[in-house]
């Protein structure tokens, strides 16, 4: 009997200093720390048939070289660009090349926030948007990204 092929994971890739979450400035962004996010977030995609690769680096290229590698090896793509999101024309042109579907991601409202966080290289790029929610916020996206891949939103 030949065997159903695996779907491919979503990828969740987060950028600078996300990895200090919980353990500075819990007024802004919780006290949720990174791995705790990681876990939610393969909690719910599993609720939705999904499987995720949660990836953080502080370190640009190495976001590029994971958004060029998710081409290939992704069914889609959430982002928190972190502090990278208003300033990385490198990474906006990584994913005019994606050819997936993207859900940008963040923990604050970047749009109450200082005027430098106003402006988004990743929005144009992004199917939508989820800010604001906290760690919440990423279940919100996988959510997102489950109707997305299944056609199942409104
Ligand atoms: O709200 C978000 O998710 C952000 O992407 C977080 C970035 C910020 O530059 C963006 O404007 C909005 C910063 C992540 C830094 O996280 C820290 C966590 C704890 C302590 C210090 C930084």
């Amino acid at each position: 009997m030949a065997t159903k092929p695996k779907a491919l994971p979503i990828y969740v890739l987060n950028g600078p200093n996300l990895n200090l979450l919980g353990q500075r400035e819990p007024e802004i962004y919780g006290r949720t720390t990174l791995a705790e996010i990681g876990k939610m977030t393969a909690k719910r995609a599993k609720e939705r048939g999904l499987s995720t690769v949660f990836r953080q680096s502080n370190h640009e290229g190495e976001l590029i070289d994971w958004i060029q590698e998710a081409r290939t090896k992704a069914a889609g793509l959430i982002i928190n660009g972190g502090a990278y999101t208003h300033t990385s024309v490198a990474l906006h042109d990584a994913l005019r090349a994606l050819g997936r579907p993207v859900v940008e991601v963040h923990l604050s409202n970047p749009h109450a926030r200082e005027k430098f966080r106003h402006r988004s290289h990743i929005s144009p790029l992004a199917t939508g948007v989820i800010v604001g929610f906290g760690a919440q916020s990423y279940l919100l996206a996988v959510d997102a990204m489950a109707s997305l891949l299944q056609g199942t939103g409104p």
